[in-house]
């Protein structure tokens, strides 16, 4: 058995083998690898998780503080759970330094489920993986695809590049919205309706959130076929010549404090996946996240290795010495720098 206390580098096959045997420590552990701040470790852990599958189905979970984010989570989960299915959860916070107890608030809520082996829940926050948070984030989601869990929640906080690309590794996209934030055509405009499948009118038990609710259904109707989140995600030159039905998304008032407007939502979620599983749009979202992927991986990857060799002493020092001796130009030190890297 693999020693927990060791850096991972030379065992994360063996994780990976436990993993696959359902073994929820080496899910844990594993995920703990994908974030380490030691390269070794986490490009080991990364290289390992790249042989499990991804999960069949992953909701990803978004909206505004207090919008009811963990509370909807707590409820999901009860919900997938009474259907038999098994139910991981990983929250990413980019914003956050810390991992693991970052979100203890959210893991105590979510305290009913500690104790069933059936649910997996796990915080990820930008510790090590500055920069390349997406990248470990869309391993851990193998990790929990090779654990067997069937639905992964994938929840992330905040705005932004890193929020935006975290998110967009789900399959269907859940946007939670409530009353009461203020303007809330104003966030229409301001583009929510091209980020998500499923909007959650949340807080369904307040008096204004029926009136949110049918704002937001108005301005799904009316919202042009381009803003559709799959076509935007697959591109110009295939939504062009895609022929079949955009998905206009779906609006579901829910309370998840009061647990109501639960089954819609899995509907909804249900409809989702039945779209993304027509076989033109399922090959094609395959090969487009297997993409995305590569790039994350790859990003992750040259910025590492480029944050070491131009920090002082670097290999590309004398490149940025002869750039600051005003010997050649910035473009030059920039292709100078790509020539090395590819040829490294
Ligand atoms: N009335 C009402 N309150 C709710 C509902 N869902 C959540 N809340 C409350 O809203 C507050 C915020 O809920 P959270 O689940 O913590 O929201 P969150 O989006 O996870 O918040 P952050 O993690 O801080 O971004 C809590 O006090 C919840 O009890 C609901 O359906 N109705
Ligand atoms: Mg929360």
């Amino acid at each position: 058995m693999p020693n927990p206390k060791r850096s991972s580098a030379d065992n994360c096959d063996e994780w990976v083998r436990r993993c696959k045997a359902g073994d929820r420590r080496a899910v844990a552990r594993l995920v703990t690898f994908l974030e380490s701040p030691d390269r070794k470790t986490s490009r080991e852990a990364s290289r390992s998780a790249s042989a499990l599958p991804p999960p069949k189905q992953v909701i990803g979970i978004t909206g505004p503080p207090g919008a009811g984010k963990s509370t909807l989570l707590d409820y999901l989960i009860s919900l997938f759970r009474q259907e038999g299915r098994t139910v991981g959860v990983i929250a990413v916070d980019p914003s956050s330094p810390f991992t693991g107890g970052a979100l203890l608030g959210d893991r105590i809520r979510m305290g009913t489920h500690r104790t069933d082996t059936g649910v997996f829940i796990r915080s990820m926050g930008n510790r090590g993986a500055l920069g390349g948070l997406a990248a470990a984030a869309s391993s851990a989601l193998r990790v929990l695809g090779g654990a067997g869990f069937e639905v992964v929640l994938l929840e992330t906080v905040g705005a932004g590049q890193s929020a935006s690309e975290i998110i967009n590794l789900a399959d269907t996209v859940c946007v939670i919205q409530v009353p009461g934030l203020g303007d809330d055509i104003q966030l229409m405009k301001m583009g929510v309706l091209e980020t998500a499948d499923v909007f959650v009118v949340n807080k369904a038990d307040r008096p204004d959130a029926k009136h949110l609710f049918v704002q937001i259904q108005d301005a799904v109707r009316d919202a042009p076929g381009e803003t559709c989140r799959v076509m935007r995600q697959l591109g110009k030159a295939f939504a062009s010549s895609f022929t079949g039905p955009r998905w206009t998304p779906e609006v579901v008032l829910v309370s998840a404090l009061q647990q109501t407007g639960g089954p819609d939502l899995l509907n909804a979620f249900r409809k989702h996946r039945a779209y993304l599983d027509a076989p033109e749009i399922s090959a094609a979202l395959r090969s487009n996240r297997l993409a995305r992927e590569i790039h994350h991986q790859t990003c992750r990857r040259l910025k590492e290795d480029l944050d070491i060799r131009l920090a002082p002493g670097g290999d590309l020092q004398d490149v940025v010495d002869t750039c600051a001796r005003g010997e050649r130009d910035l473009a030059w030190a920039v292709e100078e720098a790509i020539r090395r890297s590819t040829t490294a």
